[in-house]
């Protein structure tokens, strides 16, 4: 991929404890500052504005679709006999402490695969995933070896130790044709995409609707719970898993959320 150098003066901002919106301000300046390592893309910096907007709308907490959509994920690693979590630049800037934490409790490989991969931001990201604890990082470099059919974006090269022979593929933040690639080769695909109206979200198998920075630690913590239950049961979670529903829920909360808010809106006081 073709890079272009430039230079940016970015101000960096200590984020007061006291704003009221201080833990949304601490993960921007956190993609900032990933961005100025070389992990994350400018175009993950507007990908991240639209998921802000989503999470708004969702009230910045886990709802309990999502809670549903993780704990099938869960059951799904689980069970998987390669699993493989998908990391790109955003994902590994908010979550890769747990990242690397889901990967242990479910016996996962990791795997960088980037839009816009250049072998820099590879290895930057490879290594902050080490410096977590990662002992080995697919897809980077001469390891991405394979190609995705159908796909023309520089997602399509993936490891033919990882993602090509994986039966379940987490994505987080993905984009709509590479899932669909992926679940046309038969893989069982879970999303995390705070947007349930995005072509990842509608061709994922599992979509958890809800932000990484929430959803991997309690991805991580259902995982360890599930453990412990025998197939039986974790099959059982996946049979009675309807992700149309889900989205559906999803959408639906949005949609009650928001005239509540305009209710209650019109019904306070003027000036109040
Ligand atoms: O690191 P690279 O090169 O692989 O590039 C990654 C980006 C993010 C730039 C690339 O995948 C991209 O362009 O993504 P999109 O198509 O903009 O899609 C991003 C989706 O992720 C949108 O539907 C957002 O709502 C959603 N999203 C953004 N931030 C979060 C999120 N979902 C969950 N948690 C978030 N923090």
């Amino acid at each position: 991929m073709k890079t272009k150098k430039v230079f940016i003066e970015i101000p960096l901002v200590e984020v007061p404890s006291s704003h009221p919106r201080r833990e949304s301000l601490v993960l921007r300046e956190k993609l900032v500052n990933a961005m100025i390592k070389g992990i994350v893309v400018p175009h993950g910096l507007i990908a991240h504005g639209r998921g802000e907007c989503f999470d708004y709308l969702l009230g910045e907490r886990t709802q309990p679709f999502a809670k549903k959509a993780i704990e099938a994920a869960a059951a799904a690693l689980i069970l998987a006999k390669n699993p493989v979590i998908s990391v790109n630049g955003n994902s590994a800037a908010l979550a890769a402490k747990h990242i690397v934490e889901l990967a242990k409790v479910v016996d996962a490989d990791i795997e960088v695969n980037l839009f816009y991969r250049t072998y820099r931001r590879e290895q930057a990201i490879a290594q902050l995933l080490r410096s977590f604890g990662a002992s080995k990082v697919l897809g980077v470099g001469e390891d991405a070896d394979a190609v995705i059919p159908e796909l023309h974006s520089e997602r399509r090269r993936v490891s033919s130790r990882g993602i090509l022979r994986a039966d379940v593929v987490l994505v987080p933040l993905e984009d709509g044709d590479r899932t669909q690639a992926l679940v046309n080769m038969g893989k069982l695909v879970i999303a995390i995409d705070l947007n349930p109206l995005s072509r990842t979200s509608m061709s994922a198998n599992i979509t958890i609707v809800d932000n990484v920075v929430r959803a991997i630690p309690l991805l991580v913590e259902t995982a360890r719970r599930l453990i412990k239950e025998d197939n039986r049961y974790l099959r059982s979670i996946l049979r009675n898993y309807d992700n149309r529903a889900t989205l559906a829920e999803a959408i639906n909360f949005i949609a009650k959320r928001l005239v509540n808010l305009s209710k209650e809106l019109s019904s306070a006081p003027r000036g109040s």
